[in-house]
């Protein structure tokens, strides 16, 4: 019967944590590694939306350089179609929303950034353009038009 060989990365490992242990305490209380919600890109006809790593629930954003991270939760995703402004109804003060959504995509996404710009698709053939602007305008009058 014979020894086996130690394993370089075990060895390594070993010395890491004499070194850890002869440097002082460091502790790391907790930790989590949290995913899910949403926020989209855009380009062109697709779209990404995901998280990692999200931070935990915090009202104190965390500062570095020109970055802040604040931890929280996504809001929930509307589905009024036509609520271009995501108030949970669908009225005149959608109108203005609506046409951003229609004349600059990208500015209306930073600026309703909490909303998704399919619910101006009014027409529901998966794009927001002028086609839309009949079956918004029934929308707000309380007449949506069903979704082929
Ligand atoms: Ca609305
Ligand atoms: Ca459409």
């Amino acid at each position: 019967m014979s020894a086996k060989p130690t394993s370089p990365i075990l060895g390594v490992l070993l010395t890491l944590g004499l070194v850890a242990l002869a440097l002082g305490s460091y502790e790391i209380d907790w930790w989590t590694i949290d995913g899910g919600g949403e926020t989209t890109s855009a380009g062109g006809d697709y779209t990404l939306s995901g998280t990692i790593g999200q931070a935990d629930a915090h009202t104190i954003a965390m500062t570095g350089g020109n970055y802040e991270l604040r931890g929280g939760f996504w809001a929930v995703k509307h589905c009024l179609r036509g609520d271009a402004n995501c108030d949970d109804s669908v009225d005149v003060f959608d109108i203005d929303a609506f046409v951003l959504a229609l004349t600059n995509p990208t500015q209306y996404q930073q600026q309703f950034d909490y909303c998704d710009m399919s619910l101006a698709d009014t027409n529901c053939d998966g794009l927001v353009d002028v086609f839309d602007i009949d079956s918004f305008v029934q929308c707000v009058t309380g007449t949506c038009p069903p979704c082929q």
